[in-house]
């Protein structure tokens, strides 16, 4: 049985085999060891004490012999899985994120503003008709305040008589900033605007803007027309030109489409004027004392010329083939 079972061990080379011998020799119910068992039962009582001895001599010696085997091949896979690993290979990479083009656009133009002196100010998308009308003129029954052509919310606020609607606009920001601070004002203000417009290769229903507001004594739209252009210039390059075309928003007077010329086309990019007195009646500012300029760009235009792409549509679709371009 000894021999035997040695044998058995020292030839096997997997954890399994060592397992099935185990089980032939020394296992409970119908291992060989039964046998041996069976043999010291029917030794006389003088030849107990030697056979007894005998079979415990045996039965840990096939233990020890069987764990010391498992322990080898344990050993042996290990050395086998580390001999595997080749550490000469490259690492892999981490796969480092990027920002959003739009994302990217906006932080150089908070940068760019910076520098002219102006401050960068945030307001909320959520808003009331005061601060997305009223108070920048636009009566009750102008169309601009049609369900239609604005996102409602059907709201607890709403129901209780206070409308709610996504910001249409950044021109918001203009009165919550004249609400807080006195002149002289010099802000920018970044983010998300809402319309229900038409989706289209231009057009999208949700889109950003920078609105910039200036209040001082003195102010003119030369001032107005030099930081457009300053700011387009150092966007695009010193060959864009700025140009206006008169036109009507109810919070300036007079008030102006802006077009920049990048390459041969001219492109509208956004509306300015000069802060209408009934805004600044609205905030308790004064308008002899006080004028300024007011302008809201539509970011997503800049985005399209900078990086030469043509249909809005792509930085709203989240596919990292485009977006791993930027
Ligand atoms: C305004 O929103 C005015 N608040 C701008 C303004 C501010 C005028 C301060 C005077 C003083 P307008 O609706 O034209 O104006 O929008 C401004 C720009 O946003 C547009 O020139 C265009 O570049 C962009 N824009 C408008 N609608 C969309 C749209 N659906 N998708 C993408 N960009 C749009």
């Amino acid at each position: 049985f000894e021999s035997g079972a040695l044998a058995a061990i020292g030839a096997v080379s997997e954890s399994s085999e060592l397992e099935r011998v185990r089980v032939e020799y020394m296992g409970q119910k119908n291992g060989r060891i039964r046998e041996l068992q069976k043999l010291v039962g029917a030794a006389t009582a003088e030849q107990k004490p030697a056979v007894g001895r005998r079979f415990n001599e045996v039965r840990t010696a096939v233990t020890a012999a069987l764990e010391s085997r498992q322990e080898s091949l344990q050993k042996l896979a290990a050395a086998r899985a580390v001999s595997d690993f080749d550490v000469t290979l490259p690492g892999d990479r981490p796969r480092l994120g990027k920002l959003h083009p739009i994302t990217q656009v906006m932080s150089e133009f908070r940068e760019l503003m910076g520098r002219f002196g102006f401050t960068v100010v945030d307001g909320p998308e959520l808003e009331d008709e005061r601060h997305n009308f009223e108070a920048l003129n636009i009566p009750e029954d102008h169309p601009a305040r049609d369900p239609l052509d604005n996102f409602y919310l059907a709201c607890a606020e709403a129901a209780a008589g206070r409308p709610m609607l996504l910001r249409s606009q950044t021109s918001t920001v203009q009165i919550r900033t004249m609400e807080t601070v006195q002149p002289p004002v010099r802000i920018v203000s970044l983010g998300r605007v809402y319309r229900p417009d038409t989706i289209d290769a231009t057009h999208s229903c949700m889109f950003h803007q920078m609105e910039g507001l200036l209040v001082d004594r003195h102010v003119t739209m030369a001032q107005l027309k030099t930081v457009l252009s300053q700011f387009a210039r150092s966007f695009l390059g010193p060959e864009v030109e700025i140009r206006f075309r008169p036109s009507f928003f109810p919070f300036t007077e007079p008030s102006v489409e802006v077009d920049m010329k990048w390459g041969s086309s001219w492109m509208e990019i956004g509306g300015a004027g000069m802060v209408d007195p009934a805004v600044f009646a609205s905030v308790g500012y004064d308008p002899e004392q006080y004028s300024g300029f007011a302008f809201g760009l539509g970011i997503e235009r800049f985005c399209m010329k900078h990086f030469g792409v043509d249909d809005i549509r792509r930085f709203y679709e989240n596919d990292l083939r485009f977006l791993a371009q930027f």
